[in-house]
């Protein structure tokens, strides 16, 4: 069974003015520009409305300078929405704001032990993969396991130790079935040979985080190697510039909630 239905909605926030005081081990790229993030955002915002997605666009809230990459702190499946507590204490608090605009779902409330970030979780056609690193611990997994088992008893959920990057999607998404799509800078030692595996060059490697979206598939910027591995999977690429993002470790699914 396919995990990835076709969406219908997407949560998104605009970021803070203050994004810029956000986490981020990406310095060597020099400060964001508030301007060009903002445009960057519109444009994301408008090709998921473009692939006939209702997008739903919260204000900005300072309190959270992170907090318009809002994939991190839920995991939507069906109807469950697993409240995720991050790896990061300053990213806690995120949920609760989010949680009115997501109170139509069944929302799921891990025991604190458990520390996930929804940028580690990659649903794939078959199963879902769940990174285990900085962000994310074995106790986030089992809870996100049993939580995704209660909507579907026969899922197949794998915990994916890694390190290199910030989170597993970071490193490592599905551009179709069974079609991965890595950053040489990923390593881990989860068996990926049931799936053919596209490295992309060192220097396109933030281009690992794709974004299959009802038929389409979004890929960053101007990294021709990810564009030419996605063009022969899906017959329309929908390619964005989120270079602002990156200095911030954003990658392109970090931005939005898809349900
Ligand atoms: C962080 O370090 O948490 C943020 N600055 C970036 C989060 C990006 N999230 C994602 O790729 N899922």
């Amino acid at each position: 069974m396919h995990l990835l239905p076709s969406f219908t909605r997407a949560l998104m926030r605009r970021p803070a003015p203050n994004f810029a005081e956000g986490l981020t081990t990406a310095t060597c790229l020099g400060a964001p520009d508030y301007q060009r993030a903002m445009r960057q955002f519109e444009a994301y915002a408008q090709a998921l409305r473009d692939c006939g997605l209702e997008v739903a666009v919260l204000p900005a809230d300072e309190r959270f300078p992170d907090g318009h990459f809002v994939e991190d702190p839920f995991v939507i499946f069906r109807d469950l929405a697993f409240h995720c507590r991050s790896g990061a204490p300053t990213r806690r608090n995120e949920g609760e704001s989010l949680k009115p605009h997501l109170s139509h779902l069944r929302i799921f409330e891990p025991p604190s032990d458990a520390l996930i970030d929804g940028g580690d979780v990659l649903f794939c056609a078959d199963r879902v993969l769940v990174g285990i690193g900085d962000r994310s611990n074995r106790a986030g997994f089992e809870a996100l396991r049993a939580a995704l088992e209660s909507v579907q008893r026969d899922i197949r959920v794998d915990p994916v130790p890694f390190c290199g990057v910030l989170h597993l999607k970071s490193g490592l998404t599905e551009l179709a079935p069974d079609v991965l799509i890595r950053d040489p800078a990923l390593r881990t030692d989860y068996e990926l040979t049931w799936a053919k595996v596209i490295e992309l060059p060192p220097e396109e490697g933030y281009a690992a985080d794709v974004m299959p979206v009802n038929g389409a598939v979004f890929v960053a910027a101007d990294c021709p190697r990810a564009y030419e591995a996605a063009i022969e999977c899906c017959e329309r690429v929908i390619t964005l510039d989120l270079s602002e993002f990156v200095k911030m470790d954003g990658g392109l699914t970090c931005l939005s909630l898809r349900y």
